[in-house]
């Protein structure tokens, strides 16, 4: 039999035979996230921890060959032995998911259990399609505590995700302390969509965050969304705000209605104390400015605007990342990320294409393909469907490449809006089934093959059961 492994390695060979792990064997490894990470696994669902040796039965070494990038792996599984190489701890980690998707579904079990825990005899080698692979949180429209995005993180973990995009601010919330500007989170981090009192992280907590993501090998992407969706910014410091409005906190769904004072130089010296602060406590390459959805600004507004704050973000050595509409901002510093969003049925904006000609690397987030937070069907409960409802297999059967021609496309993000989202089952619901064939689209090799990804998905929810996800979407794909 085939091993249900999502995403599908570049290359694997079954062989006959299996190892079965007892509680005997021993495992070796180097001083890393990746060995860490499988000696838990194993404590936590076998109820031991592996004995440690210097060459175990279980092996993680880091001299994989040059081919195998900076997160490729090569696994051999015999009767005798598990060898998983790679070149970096980020590739041991990689693969160490993929060993723990050969082990049986009960491995996710929170509690021990008896097994027997056996592994089928494998060859594989496997690299990244795409070196950006993420998954995004809304935080702003639902506060979400540490508790639930470490639980987002461990979803989205297995799947070989990478980057953890955090949409901090928004109209209806501002989430993350900035002891410059305490009333950010005083008072505009109270509200949220609908009832409920919001909330936000303060440092220690972001921190805690990005500590957690990065032992799991993700880097945290934080979002200060700008200039529109500023509400919560501005009736926190109404100085922001352009004159004639009065900022109040917005506990709707409404998009497009704000934008920041953009001719005021206090507007520049507050985001200037903003990105200094988030940036401090950001230790990945990346600052998201957002960008989308500024309606009330006119062109000529959007273009100064950005102009003097990209600057602002670049002052920290950072790449900057924004959504796709920042695009039509002048002098876009090098390496700015663009994040497509809109649907793949609408024409490619023209100073998008134009950038994607000039170079800039595209992340690819359609929207009626990407967005989680899309009812599946016309009977979901929640999500949204401005885009379209968006069932498992239109999320896994498209193409990133296909989509601005000639792009220099660098991945994929699967983007969860929370307007409707209060709990995190809430967001289990719209993360599976959906999430783990985005993974596929962003790890695997082209082309995608529905009928072989559908019988692995079927596999995979006893892993869900196991780990006791309870919430995912009963699609119908799922069923033989
Ligand atoms: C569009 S995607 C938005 C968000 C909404 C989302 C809901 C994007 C850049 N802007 O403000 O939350 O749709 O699906």
């Amino acid at each position: 039999m085939i091993p249900a492994l999502i995403p599908a390695p570049r290359v694997l060979a079954v062989h006959d035979g299996v190892f079965e792990l007892t509680a005997d064997t021993a495992l070796s490894g180097p001083e890393c996230h990746a060995t860490r990470f499988l000696a838990a696994l194993l404590r936590r669902a076998a109820g031991h921890a592996p004995p440690s040796a210097r060459e175990g039965a279980l092996a993680l070494t880091l001299d994989g060959p040059a081919d195998l990038g900076e997160e490729g792996y090569r696994l051999d599984v015999t009767a005798e032995a598990v060898r998983l190489r790679a070149r970096t701890e980020e590739g041991l980690f990689r693969g160490v998911q993929t060993l723990r998707q050969l082990l049986p579904a009960e491995i996710e079990s929170p509690a021990p259990l008896p097994g027997p825990w056996r592994v089928p005899c494998v060859s594989i080698t496997d690299t990244p399609r795409f070196r950006w692979r993420g998954v995004m949180l809304d935080v702003a429209r639902h506060f979400f505590d540490v508790a639930a995005v470490k639980r987002f993180i461990d979803r989205a973990v297995p799947y070989k995700f990478n980057i953890l995009h955090l949409h901090l601010t928004d109209d209806q919330g501002w989430r993350l302390e900035i002891p410059s500007h305490p009333r950010l989170t005083e008072h505009g981090a109270t509200s949220q969509v609908g009832e409920g009192d919001g909330g936000h992280f303060t440092r220690a907590d972001f921190t805690e965050i990005v500590a957690y993501a990065a032992a799991h090998h993700m880097t945290v992407v934080p979002e200060i969304d700008l200039p529109g969706h500023t509400q919560a910014a501005m009736a926190s410091y109404p100085h922001l705000a352009p004159e004639g409005v009065t900022p109040e906190l917005y506990r709707g769904i409404d998009v497009g209605f704000s934008q920041l004072a953009i001719h005021n130089p206090a507007t520049y010296d507050f985001l200037d104390a903003v990105f200094t602060e988030l940036a401090a406590l950001t230790p990945g390459p990346y600052l998201h400015v957002g960008g989308d959805e500024a309606l009330q600004t006119t062109a000529e507004d959007y273009a100064a605007f950005m102009t003097r704050t990209l600057p602002l973000a670049v002052r920290h050595d950072r790449t900057v990342v924004a959504w796709q509409e920042a695009a039509a901002a002048p002098d876009l510093p090098e390496g700015t990320h663009l994040q497509y969003w809109r649907p793949t049925h609408e024409p490619v904006p023209e100073p998008l294409a134009a950038a994607a000609s000039r170079g800039l690397p595209l992340i690819m987030s359609p929207a009626n393909r990407a967005y989680l937070d899309m009812k599946y069907d016309d009977d979901t409960a929640l999500g949204l469907r401005w885009a379209g409802t968006v069932g498992v297999r239109q999320s896994y059967e498209w193409d990133p490449e296909s989509l601005v021609p000639g792009a220099r496309v660098v991945g994929v993000e699967a983007p969860l809006w929370t307007e409707t989202l209060t709990t995190p089952d809430d967001l289990d619901h719209m993360l599976y089934p959906r999430l783990p064939g985005l993974a596929e689209v962003a790890w695997s090799p082209a082309p995608k093959d529905w009928p072989s990804y559908v019988t692995r998905l079927r596999a995979h929810t006893a892993r869900w059961d196991a780990a006791g996800i309870t919430s995912y979407h009963r699609s119908p794909e799922l069923e033989d």
